[in-house]
């Protein structure tokens, strides 16, 4: 069984990254579409590196009867606009924008976590993908969670610019190489210099409610984390943007209803799917995040007891955040829709 796949905003850098990923894994592909904006209508791009190039075509009038899968990489506003319109014409939709991630009738799917919630995608015909951050994350606490009961996370992240598009790192270069030569920009794309610093504040402040003064980057970290995983985990979370182009990373402290001691946890990482723990404690012997680029892997790294609480682990957890963070997420839920429903209906 072969499917037509679509990639929605695939000029892109998440774009991008599913047609590469989509060519690594060999995925079924019966037949390609790119589709992109009215500016991108008839650029030439790669299909990863299968030799094949695409014309790219304008979503405007695109037609998505006759496809099986649309990978969605458009941002919220067209995808509000285009998504509905290619589920309704019979197309499954999976979609990185955070637009229906917490829409009852939508899963929310990271397929080495909840691959069973994938079933209820028939509501909408959409299955949402989470934010790169969250992503990351439920890796790494699933596996515990399972074994010792997580009942609160405290995390602080260190986010790529990659995480805000091309224009982000875009501006992280030219703001780096204009501190050298003299010759300094005002920030446009990021709130204050982004090279050789790090910023506080990832998406827009919270105004009221129990998370006021959070971010909203920073609540979807709890949301997301509580719909995938347990919406009985409390998580805290301090989101901040680093001066790296691509790989996002975060400091995790776990608290759990059981305890888990560190060998017991690490036994039960190194077991995990979609985890490759590295934690030797010696100069180098963590994961940075320069390291998990172009990897499919979640590095856990610096795992200790945290003796401040009654159970609890600190952990360090590096990823591609356009890969597994949103790319590569995508394409294993499309295999996981293959295997578990498309191949059914065949
Ligand atoms: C960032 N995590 O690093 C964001 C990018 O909800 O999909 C992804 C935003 C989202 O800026």
């Amino acid at each position: 069984m072969a499917y037509k796949v679509v990639v929605v905003g695939a000029t892109g850098n998440v774009g991008r990254e599913m047609l590469n990923i989509l060519a690594e894994r060999q995925f079924p592909i019966a037949d390609i579409a790119a589709v992109a904006s009215a500016r991108s209508q008839g650029d030439i791009i790669d299909f990863g590196d299968s030799g094949r190039e695409l014309k790219v075509q304008n979503i405007e009038n695109f037609d998505f009867s006759g496809w099986d899968i649309a990978l969605f990489a458009a941002g919220s506003g067209p995808t509000k606009i285009h998504a509905p319109r290619a589920a309704a014409a019979g197309c499954t939709v999976i979609d990185n924008s955070s637009l229906y991630r917490m829409d009852p009738d939508v899963p929310l799917i990271v397929p080495e976590v909840n691959p069973h919630a994938i079933d209820g995608y028939r509501k909408k015909n959409i299955i949402a993908n989470p934010n790169c951050s969250t992503a990351q994350m439920v890796v790494a606490l699933k596996p515990l969670h399972d074994v010792a009961i997580i009942r609160r996370v405290v995390v602080s992240t260190y986010q790529s610019v990659s995480g805000a598009g091309k224009a982000g790192m875009d501006e992280l270069f030219e703001q780096s190489r204009g501190i050298f030569v003299g010759d300094q920009s005002t920030p446009e794309k990021f709130t204050k210099q982004i090279a050789f610093n790090v910023i506080p504040h990832i998406g827009d402040f919270l105004e009221n409610g129990a998370y006021e003064g959070y971010t909203a980057e920073e609540l979807k970290m709890t949301r997301e984390t509580q719909k995938i995983l347990d919406p009985e985990i409390e998580v805290t979370a301090t989101c901040v943007r680093v001066p790296v182009f691509v790989g996002h990373s975060e400091a995790i402290n776990i608290e759990f209803e059981k305890p888990i001691s560190v060998a017991e946890a690490r036994a039960i990482l190194r077991e995990s799917p979609g985890i490759m723990l590295v934690d030797k404690r010696e100069d180098g012997g963590y994961v940075t995040p320069v390291e998990c680029v172009g990897d499919y892997a979640t590095f856990i790294s610096r795992l200790r007891r945290d003796p401040t609480v009654d159970n609890g682990l600190a952990l360090w957890c590096v990823s591609d955040n356009l890969r597994k963070g949103a790319a590569l997420n995508a394409v294993q839920i499309a295999e996981l829709l293959g295997r578990r429903h498309l191949k059914k209906a065949a």
